[in-house]
This record gives C-alpha cells, structure tokens and sequence, in this order.
C-alpha cells in the first residue's frame, strides 16, 4: 500500500484532562463526590489519579519523544481560583510551569478551560444550573486569558456540554446527581452560552500570539458526536427516540455557535430556546470528540448499546471507524476546520488498539482526501487515567500507568509506537501498518 499523507503542519498529539491524570484534586466537586458510597465503579477514587500533577515534564517527554507535537490539557479551575474572585498564586505559577515544559519539548499546547469538573464553592451555590455561572466562568477565562496569553494560542472552552449535562442531570450518575431531562437541557444552554463569552472575552483579551503563526487565538469547544441509531430498524419507538436524541444531541449543539440559536427539545421536556448574538459564529474550529456509534432501544435500560456482534472496547463500546469518517463530515458542516480533539478506545492490554487507531487515522484521512479540513488529531489519552465514573477500568492510554505507585515508569504501549510512527511521519506509512496490524481479533467481532 502507498503511504497516506497529512497536510503540513498536522497537529499530532495526545489529550488529558487535569482531574483525570493530575491527583489531589481536593477543591472540586468530583472528589467529593468519589466519597458517595457507589458512586464511582468499585468504589475507586481519583486520588493520586497518574501522579501527572508532579511528573508532567517527564510525560511531555514521552509524547515529545514519540514525535508528537501538540497536547491538549486542562486547567483546573478550583486549583487556579479556590473562592470566587481569589487566585491561588502557586497553582497559578504551577501551569506556568506546565505550559513551559510543554514548549520545550516543542508541544502546542491546547488549553481547556472547562472539562467537568467545578470548585467547590461553584458548585454549592447551583453550578450549572444557576445563571450566574456563565458571569463565573467569564471571569475564570478573563483572568486566564491575560496571565496564559503569551503561552496559549489554542483554547478549548468547554468540554462536551452535552454529555456534562445528561451524565450529572438526565442519567445522575455524575454530580449533581440529577435525574431531570428539563434541568440537563438548561445545563446545556448555559454550557453554550458561557462558550459564546469565552469566545469574546478570549477573543478580546489575549492579544499574544504566542507561536507566531499569525493568529493570537483559535478557539472552540469539543463535541462529543457519536452516531445514534435505532438497534431495530423496524421499530418506530426506536427510530423516534434515536431521532430525538440526534436533535438535541448533536444538531441542536452543532447549530449554537453556528447562528447563535440555542433550542433544545426532548418529550417530556421543558423546551429551551435562546437567541444570542454572541454566540453566533462564536467558533473558530469544531472539536471533535469521537469513539462510538450508539444504537437506540427505545424505554429500555440500557437505553444504549454496541451494535450486536460488533467489535467492542474494554467498556462495551462498539468500535466504529466509519462513523469517524461520518462525523468528521458532519463537524466540516459547520463551516469551519475540524480539531479532532479526542478520539480513542478502552483496551488495557492493547489487544485492539493498534489496528483500531491505524482504522481511525485511515478514516480520518478519508474524510480529507473528501475535502475536509482537519486542522489535527488528539488522541485520548497519553496515560490510562481516571475515567470518572467507571473509575480505572476504562484504561485508554497510549502509557499504561501503575495505579499502586505512580512513580514507577509508565508502561509504553504498541500503540503508542503506532503513533510514533504516523506522528514523526505525518502520514499512514507502512511501517506504520505493520506496527498496527499486530492486535488480537475483536472481541465480540
Ligand atoms: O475520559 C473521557 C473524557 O473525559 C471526555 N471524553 C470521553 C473520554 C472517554 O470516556
């Protein structure tokens, strides 16, 4: 086979975020939560999580060394401002340090400012759900924008407000604990709304262009997007219900930053519609965050499924490279660039990884030989991590990490040398392929 190549200037890297990988997270409403007695599978805790709080700059080494050259990380809001209004100067001066170890070892960072988790105090006084939050995290992104400007060109806003808001308020298996499909949709518009100020303030604030590309900020927010789709195709409830959920869930989120229209509706919900200017083409790429296809099965529990004798990862989800393809023509609908700013596969022995990322690359490369533009690919994650409330079993990382002791070597995984070599490479090469094509058949397949 000849090789794939990727436009120049591909950004290729891995994703994180800071409660998932850092430890010690104490001020945010996850750690308290990981104390509720089955909350989080087999009752594990983020606790030390990968020790990455302490060791970023040997991690930053291993992907520099597999020939990345981007990394998308979070901040940690409770970290940065404890109580409204203060900022924790160590913690402050601690990103620096991280931004900077990102730079020398020659990785873009992509800063996410929002990626689940919320400080206590935000928290308490209704997160979410409570307006007020969209003046909160205004302020949070203004402070960042000036102290962070001269180190940070790519900013992600906001991840996956649609499933932040189902997860804590439809499904209540994530904090708040909330089972009420008009609150999540509320949680949803205030997701979007808060994006569309960032936006501005980003816009307005950080005036450095800190890679001298030409461009001081590029920003967006990372959608989840996965395909949804009636398990039996003949029946109606099953087809309706994947029909709604498509709506709310991918078209309505789509549309937002497009015209500035948030209306989201499901049956049995209080409808919530919004015009905002500010968030009319309040997007200067779409982040893309895909892994699956969910088929529908309409008032069952589970609501949701692998298609039956689909290959599947580590938590049943089904793996699906076509769909990444699909999606990422979808994303190039709104009209601007696509970031894929996550893509990926639980497999904590690796078994189908290898193949599964050459599948998605290949797809993903597909979708640009169709005109697509796809500004680069962020691989979830670097490290296996907490995966919220699956805890340590969803072990998605191209490093495998020793929960016991964090301060043993990470493990370097096959797949980590299958991204190596299309990373360095900038293109699907056949050495790369004879890396990949080592896994074990699928399970379930
Ligand atoms: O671990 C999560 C991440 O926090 C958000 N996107 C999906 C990943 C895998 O579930």
């Amino acid at each position: 086979m000849s090789d794939l190549p990727f436009p120049p200037g591909f950004l290729w890297g891995a994703a994180t975020s800071a409660h998932q990988v850092e430890g010690g997270n104490t001020r945010n409403d996850w750690w308290r939560f990981e104390l509720v007695p089955g909350a989080i599978r087999g009752g594990e805790k983020s606790g030390e999580a990968c020790g990455h709080y302490a060791r970023f700059d040997a991690d930053f080494a291993l992907a520099a060394a597999d020939g990345h050259n981007a990394h998308r990380l979070s901040f940690e809001w409770s970290r940065i401002e404890p109580r409204p209004g203060q900022f924790d100067a160590a913690e402050v001066a601690h990103y620096h340090d991280v931004l900077a170890s990102l730079k020398r070892h020659g990785l873009t960072p992509i800063v996410t400012l929002h990626h689940f988790t919320n400080p206590l105090w935000l928290a308490d006084e209704g997160g979410w759900e409570d307006r007020r939050v969209v003046d909160r995290f205004e302020a949070f992104v203004r402070f960042c924008a000036r102290e962070y400007g001269g180190e940070v060109d790519w900013w992600c806003t906001v991840n996956e407000p649609e499933v932040f808001a189902f997860r804590g308020w439809s499904e209540g298996v994530w904090p708040p604990r909330v089972r009420d499909d008009s609150r999540a949709l509320t949680v949803i518009a205030h997701q979007l709304e808060a994006h569309g100020r960032a936006y501005r303030v980003l816009h307005a604030e950080d005036r450095w262009d800190a890679d001298g590309d030409g461009a001081a900020v590029r920003a967006g927010f990372a959608k989840h997007r996965p395909q949804l789709e009636a398990l039996r195709a003949w029946h109606p409830l099953d087809r309706l219900v994947a029909h709604f959920e498509r709506r709310v869930f991918n078209e309505a989120v789509d549309r937002a930053p497009v015209d500035g229209v948030i209306d989201l509706s499901i049956p049995g919900a209080t409808r919530v519609r919004r015009v905002l200017p500010e968030l009319a083409g309040a997007f200067d790429w779409y982040g893309l965050n895909y892994y699956t296809r969910w088929m529908v099965k309409a008032f069952a529990d589970p609501s949701h499924v692998a298609r039956p004798g689909a290959p599947r990862n580590d938590l049943d989800w089904e793996i699906f490279p076509d769909g990444f393809e699909q999606a990422l023509r979808a994303a190039a609908r709104s009209g601007k660039p696509v970031l894929v700013t996550e893509n990926g596969v639980a497999d904590a022995h690796d078994a189908l990884r290898p193949r599964a990322l050459l599948d998605f690359i290949t797809a993903m490369h597909r979708a640009i030989a169709g005109g697509v533009p796809v500004l680069g690919y962020l691989h979830w994650s670097l490290l296996d991590n907490f995966e919220w409330s699956d805890g340590f079993h969803g072990r998605f990382g191209l490093y495998g990490v020793d929960f016991t002791d964090t301060a043993r070597p990470r493990q370097r995984r096959t797949s980590a040398e299958v991204f190596a070599r299309i990373a360095r490479a900038n293109a699907v090469t056949d050495a790369a392929r004879a890396w990949g094509s080592g896994g074990t058949a699928a399970r379930g397949a």
